[in-house]
């Protein structure tokens, strides 16, 4: 039986709002313990860990015997029906530098294709939220992108790799692309870095090496906005991991502008 993809917002919605009240709340005993993962700057902290708990604890009652695959704890995706993809805090530096620009996500996909999500940002209180063919909302406003009329006008968002080497290769390549964009813009939280495109805030974004629960969220909400969306995988000129997320009117252009410049060889 199908599932109703607007019940599995709503289901979304409440518990990245529940999880990223913790988050909010608990930050000054949080950011006191931190440890790191696969870098001395991949960092993880007690909140990122307590939402997680909190988000699979809820997820088991309202949606009991479904999957979930998180950041912190992992999972394995259903082979038949739905799995919950969560982070349970996306922008984890800046929450620690106290920067308020970081989002619980959590998404619905079947078949790993994300059919409901919600972005909740815990510091503003803005929720973002999709469902597959039924739109992409800001606090219920429907989100459309952009359309730039070239790369000239062009807004790109973008992020760094957790290690050192990477990042000097891909900053060769934001230098490269700077002298035929507008200006690139770096965030620090992908799942907010998609929902921007989709609300036109940014004209595209591009990022290597991100979790399937940093994107889960966020490219619903691109892709039901009218972005073109690849995910990892599905555009290789771009690197086998790269996310890329852009305005109609500009993405054959901008694909070809980051091929130009060394963007899938980093
Ligand atoms: C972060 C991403 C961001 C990326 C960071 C990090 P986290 O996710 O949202 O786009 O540049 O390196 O991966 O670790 O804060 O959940």
């Amino acid at each position: 039986m199908p599932f109703d993809h607007r019940a599995l917002v709503d289901v979304a919605v409440r518990v990245a709002t529940e999880a990223g009240e913790l988050v909010r709340t608990s930050r000054d005993q949080a950011v006191s313990l931190v440890d790191t993962k696969s870098t001395i700057t991949d960092v993880v902290t007690e909140a990122d860990r307590a939402s997680e708990r909190l988000v699979r604890a809820r997820l088991g009652e309202l949606r009991p015997g479904e999957p979930v695959i998180g950041e912190e704890e992992g999972g394995e995706a259903a082979l038949d029906g739905l799995t919950w993809v969560v982070d349970p805090i996306d922008g984890t530096v800046n929450y620690l530098y106290g920067i308020p620009h970081y989002a619980v996500s959590v998404a619905a996909q079947e078949n790993g294709e994300s059919v409901a999500a919600a972005v909740v940002e815990p510091a503003s209180g803005r929720v973002w939220t999709a469902s597959r063919g039924g739109g992409a909302f800001l606090d219920g406003v429907p989100l459309r992108v952009s359309a730039p009329e070239g790369l000239d006008v062009t807004l790109l968002g973008y992020g760094f790799a957790y290690r050192a080497e990477r990042r000097r290769r891909q900053a060769q390549t934001w230098a490269a692309l700077s002298e035929v964009l507008r200006d690139i813009r770096r965030a620090g939280a992908a799942s907010l870095d998609l929902c921007a495109v989709a609300a036109g805030r940014l004209d595209a974004y591009a990022e290597h090496s991100l979790g399937r629960w940093d994107w889960a969220g966020g490219a619903l909400l691109a892709r039901e906005a009218g972005a073109v969306v690849l995910l990892p995988g599905e555009a290789p000129e771009l690197g086998a991991d790269a996310t890329f997320a852009a305005a109609p009117s500009i993405a054959d252009a901008l694909r070809t502008a980051l091929v130009d410049a060394g963007f899938g060889k980093v």
